[in-house]
């Protein structure tokens, strides 16, 4: 059994980090190991959170784990609720990255152009440090921002995004994936970008805009991303089947009137984690 260490907080109510990491990738026949870096008793964008810091507890965790002498196929995070809990995992990484096993970051750090609360800007600092240790990234288009330290704009041409997905590479991953990118070729579809360093290919999936926006989907489209590549997918078949989940997670959620905080029913559809794709829709971009 291929095993995943998974480092984000656990968020008791509201779908976020672990409560959407760990059903997504035992679903699709992995053994997940939480690494946890806070309790909330909801995700942070709920008013009043209560937030339990577990950064002085990660390292036991940790050493305990290499007494264990444990090799995880995937280290994967996500959400840290602190600049030293971003120290702790880079030493993580680097006590257990083998040359069989790779990193995926998702620098959880902002959406819709705002810094999460909690957050700042030495922390963007350290996610930085943590992406040039990842083969893999999947930052939002706000995320992209911040760790480009660029101005967030809600203009922003595909061209753009084309050159910050280079940009992100030259911190380090071999794969950087832009979510929630304007549309190209399409109206009313947003875009997944996603750059290849090494083939120096760029592939782009669109999906259709729904006018809503759930907490924790980014959580989900890392996880989905993560599951497929320890699966031996390539990037765009990767990427195509994180942007088909999310796209149908969200249309079995948005005809209801749940809470959006609350976020996508995907309990409802992880079964298209395991069914072939219906269609390809990735394209190339030649630049
Ligand atoms: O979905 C990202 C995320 C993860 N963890 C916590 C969050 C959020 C987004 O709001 O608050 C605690």
């Amino acid at each position: 059994m291929k095993k995943i260490a998974a480092i984000h907080d656990l968020s008791g109510y509201g779908r976020a980090s672990l409560t959407v990491a760990i059903p997504i990738l035992s679903y699709m026949g992995y053994q997940v190991c939480p690494l946890p870096t806070a309790i909330l008793s909801a995700h942070s964008e709920y008013e009043n959170f209560r937030c339990f810091d577990l950064t002085d507890q990660m390292q036991p965790i940790i050493e305990h784990w290499k007494e264990l002498d444990i090799h995880f196929n995937a280290l994967y995070s996500g959400y840290l609720a602190s600049f030293r809990q971003m120290e702790i995992v880079s030493q993580f990484f680097n006590d257990f990255k083998t040359p069989h096993n790779f990193i995926l970051v998702d620098p959880v750090l902002g959406d819709h152009g705002q810094l999460y609360t909690g957050l700042d800007e030495q922390m963007i600092q350290g996610m930085r440090k943590l992406c040039s240790q990842a083969k893999v990234i999947t930052p939002n288009l706000t995320e992209a921002a911040l760790l480009l330290n660029k101005p967030y704009r809600h203009d922003l041409q595909p061209e753009e995004v084309f050159e910050w997905c280079k940009e992100l590479s030259l911190l380090g991953p071999e794969y950087c994936i832009i979510t929630s990118a304007p549309s190209a070729s399409k109206e009313k579809s947003i875009t997944t970008i996603a750059y290849n360093k090494t083939d120096q290919r760029m592939w782009q999936v669109s999906s259709d805009y729904i006018p809503t926006s759930y907490p924790g989907t980014g959580d989900a489209f890392a996880s989905v991303i993560t599951g497929c590549l320890l699966n031996g997918d390539s990037l765009p078949e990767a990427i195509e089947r994180a942007v088909h989940f999310i796209n149908m997670g969200i249309k079995a959620t948005y005809g209801y009137t749940h809470n959006p905080l609350d976020g996508m029913d995907q309990e409802k559809v992880l079964h298209y984690l395991k069914e072939p794709l219906p269609y390809f829709t990735y394209e190339q971009i030649h630049l």
